[in-house]
């Protein structure tokens, strides 16, 4: 199709999210809403980045008379070539369920949800939350945000919240997920600067994955390993076998949450034996001397006690990095999701930066990113900083933004907020008395889920905000609103390796339901505060905005010119400086070893490990491990439950898996429900007895509503992201009556 059709197409997309103002409400037609959609261009083809996992691949979504009615993975899309995981190609199908939530609704005195107007609904929401204010504090409203939302919306919602409502308290579902690298890239580095470019999973020689689950978890990049040239050595590190590590040459099960001693052990060889680059260390960063002496009480001996790895096994591993000339270092939730997880994350950087991989094609200390625009909220959401990486703390940052959005300089926040435990134990203790809920499950996702729900009973009004009023979260809420969907709405999402990508409206959302960027000009309008938001007209627009804010940033993207350049080039990775030719669709940071702290130098940061606050014990004899069941569920399964070819392709009912030789001991056969028991909650689940779990460890995979019930609640104390993925809990067979 002909470039100049497409500008046509996406030109018409966006007059759907025009303006919007109390005028929607009088005349909801012209602005998209209700029986009369705006024709888009009858037939033709469009290009989205998919709405699932941060890989970010590029789909061509075929419209028909106006509406998407099926897809195909673009082979033109630099991150994809061509190829989709059953999510991608299945992408549609969860807009057309039928739990959609379409019209605004509000639980009545008996306890029943109804349908009322948008006018009901931001009226009485703005009264709930502006009554809990007046009679606490305005701190006492707070939110919990997302990484699945465009980075408009995003941006809108942390800007409204924050210098709008004067809240103070406001998170995301990337706690749970990315504040482990977030924190340890900005202590090592000087900025949350992932640094690599999915070519490097194609020029590394030695591919080490950590606490990675890449076959399942990210099927694509996992493509794209299996399209590297160079006979790679794929190293998986992780306490299960995993689909990734039967994939993978080598396999070092180690022992759950010992990684921080092992990674120390397997620095301390690397050092004692000479495979260092001792002219990278010295030109580019600081306090490695102080590294070497901390590691170097790590023994081989030291490391098999703590992990189980034997000494000739750390010897192999040492050898391979020794050997490779591009040596990667991936890491995902084994790592960030843990008590520790900073000084893992760190860990992996250290040995990263000490042995030169750092900077050049297939090398680097790689956080893989979760949600599809995970990394636009660590940019944009006005949570952990201030929009486009930027300090709250810091008066000359503030006045910057200021400037940039139109919005006075003294509505903005001088502090950050609480971290989304913290706003929990808010609520707990009854600091806290609303809570607004954007496009995150909560009721499900949360750690400690029995306890998440006796506190949340203590708020004054929840609202949530969802595509699906069936969500585990709707069902408590005091009013739903309904949200229009990826693929409904426009904006931008930023995928792992940095890149900005489209995402364009090709289908109307059903009934009422709004984009969310238009439910919070909405909510603006209602609170009395659109003035301070005039120039936040439309996604576009506020891009520019979040544009402007990166200049000077390392994240600077002011040589991106607007949506237009994105389509057409297929993406674009930050940063892109004004006036710079984009020449390479594949660019890494840190080829020239400047770092982003004042010296220009990297850090090693390391620190004794600690024993994670719940292990096995005689009552509860195995590590509960959770994670990614299948690459056909995501998450919550609110979206995946709803594609009748996906749900062919999971297990319906939960399962845990066991080691083969316990199950047989406990008398347990494949697919029998048992009962799983921790201190916190039980629950039954089918047995899959198998040799991918170790001894000692029994795995859940988090898609079923269930497996937080026994998840323990311990955190990391600099990113303040759970641990997941460690506690103690007991199987045993359930008796022939229960
Ligand atoms: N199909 C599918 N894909 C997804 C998602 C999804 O829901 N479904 N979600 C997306 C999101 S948001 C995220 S964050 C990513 C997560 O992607 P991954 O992190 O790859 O997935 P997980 O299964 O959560 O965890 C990875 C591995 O960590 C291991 N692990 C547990 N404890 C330890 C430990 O102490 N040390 C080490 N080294 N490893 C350990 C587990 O055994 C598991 O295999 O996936 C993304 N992609
Ligand atoms: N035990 C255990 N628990 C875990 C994990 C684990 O490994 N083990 N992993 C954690 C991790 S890494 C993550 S990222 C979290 C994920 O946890 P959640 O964020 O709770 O999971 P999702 O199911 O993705 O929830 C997204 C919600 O947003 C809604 N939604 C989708 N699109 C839109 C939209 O455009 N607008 C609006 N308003 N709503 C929308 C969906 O219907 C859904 O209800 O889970 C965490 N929980
Ligand atoms: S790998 Fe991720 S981005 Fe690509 S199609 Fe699958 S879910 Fe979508
Ligand atoms: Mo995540």
């Amino acid at each position: 199709m002909s470039n100049s059709i497409k500008e046509k197409i996406s030109n018409v997309i966006r007059q759907w999210d025009g303006p919007l103002t109390k005028e929607l409400l009088r005349e909801p037609a012209k602005y998209g809403l209700g029986q009369v959609p705006e024709k888009l261009k009858p037939d033709s083809t469009t290009t989205l980045v998919c709405g699932f996992c941060s890989t970010g691949c590029g789909l061509n979504v075929h419209l028909k008379d106006g509406e998407a009615v099926n897809l195909t993975p673009d082979t033109q899309y630099p991150v994809n070539l061509g190829m989709a995981c059953p999510k991608g190609w299945e992408a549609l199908a969860p807009l057309n369920a039928k739990d959609r939530a379409k019209s605004p609704m509000i639980r009545t005195k008996n306890g029943k949800l109804v349908e009322v107007d948008w006018d009901s609904a931001m009226k009485r929401m703005v009264a709930e939350f502006k009554n809990v204010q007046s009679k606490y504090d305005d701190e006492a409203v707070a939110f919990l945000s997302t990484g699945q939302i465009v980075s408009e919306e995003m941006a809108f919602l942390g800007a409204l919240t924050k210098f709008g409502m004067n809240m103070i308290h406001g998170d995301g579902n990337t706690r749970q997920c990315m504040a482990t690298a977030v924190v340890s890239y900005k202590q090592s580095l000087g900025f949350d600067a992932p640094p690599y470019t999915y070519k490097d999973f194609e020029e590394s020689d030695v591919i080490i994955l950590v606490g990675s689950n890449l076959c399942i978890a990210h099927p694509i990049m996992w493509e794209r390993v299996a399209m590297n040239k160079h006979n790679p050595e794929i190293v998986v590190i992780d306490p299960r076998k995993t689909e990734t590590a039967v994939a993978g040459t080598q396999h070092y099960p180690i022992a759950p949450k010992s990684d921080l001693a092992f990674f120390y052990g397997l620095a301390n060889q690397l050092i004692e034996q000479g495979f260092i680059q001792q002219d990278y260390i010295d030109k580019y960063t600081n306090g490695f001397e102080g590294f070497v002496e901390h590691v170097k009480e790590y023994t081989p001996e030291k490391v098999e006690e703590a992990s189980g790895i034997k000494a000739d096994q750390l010897q192999k591993l040492v050898d391979t990095i020794a050997a490779g000339k591009r040596v990667s270092l991936w890491w995902t939730m084994g790592v960030n999701q843990s008590h520790e997880g900073v000084r893992v994350a760190q860990a992996l950087i250290n040995i990263a930066l000490m042995t030169g991989n750092f900077g050049r094609p297939g090398t680097g200390a790689n956080s893989i990113t979760g949600q599809c625009n995970a990394m636009g909220s660590r940019l944009f959401s006005n949570t952990t900083n201030l929009l486009g990486g930027h300090d709250f703390a810091n008066e000359v940052h503030r006045t910057k933004v200021a400037d940039i959005t139109g919005v006075p300089v003294d509505s903005i926040p001088e502090k950050m907020g609480w971290a989304y435990d913290q706003i929990i134990d808010g609520i707990a203790s009854g600091k806290i008395k609303a809570l607004w809920v954007i496009a995150t499950n909560s009721a499900h996702s949360w750690i400690n889920q029995q306890s998440f729900r006796d506190i949340i009973k203590k708020l004054d009004f929840l609202v949530v905000q969802d595509m699906y009023h069936s969500t585990e979260t709707a069902e408590l809420a005091d009013m739903i609103l309904p949200a229009a969907a990826w693929g409904e709405k426009t904006g931008t999402f930023i995928n792992s390796e940095r890149r900005y990508g489209m995402v364009k409206k090709v289908k109307r959302a059903p009934g009422q339901a709004l984009s969310d960027f238009n439910i919070f000009k909405l909510v603006a309008n209602y609170w009395g505060c659109s003035e301070m938001f005039k120039k936040w007209t439309h996604p576009e627009a506020v891009f520019q905005m979040l544009k402007a804010c990166t200049k000077d940033q390392p994240c600077d993207i002011s040589g991106i010119k607007d949506y237009q350049m994105i389509d057409s080039c297929g993406g674009i990775q930050w940063p892109l400086l004004e006036g710079e030719e984009l020449q390479d669709h594949e660019r890494r940071l840190f080829a020239d070893g400047k770092f982003h702290h004042p010296d220009g130098k990297a850090k090693f940061l390391y620190e004794e490990p600690r024993k994670a606050l719940e292990v096995p014990c005689q009552e509860y004899p195995s590590w509960l491990l959770t994670g990614r069941g299948t690459s056909s569920q995501w998450h919550t399964q609110t979206r995946t439950k709803n594609s009748s070819v996906l749900t062919k392709l999971y297990p319906k009912d939960i399962y845990v898996e066991i080691n083969a030789v316990e199950a047989r001991q406990l008398k347990i056969e494949p697919s029998e429900w048992v009962w799983v028991k921790s201190r916190r909650g039980k629950l039954k689940a089918r047995a899959c007895p198998s040799y991918h779990v170790q001894e000692g460890q029994v795995f859940i995979s988090m898609h079923y509503p269930e497996c937080n019930y026994l998840t323990f609640p311990s955190f990391d104390p600099y990113s303040r992201q759970p641990s997941y993925k460690a506690c103690a809990v007991k199987v045993s067979k359930m008796e022939y009556w229960e």
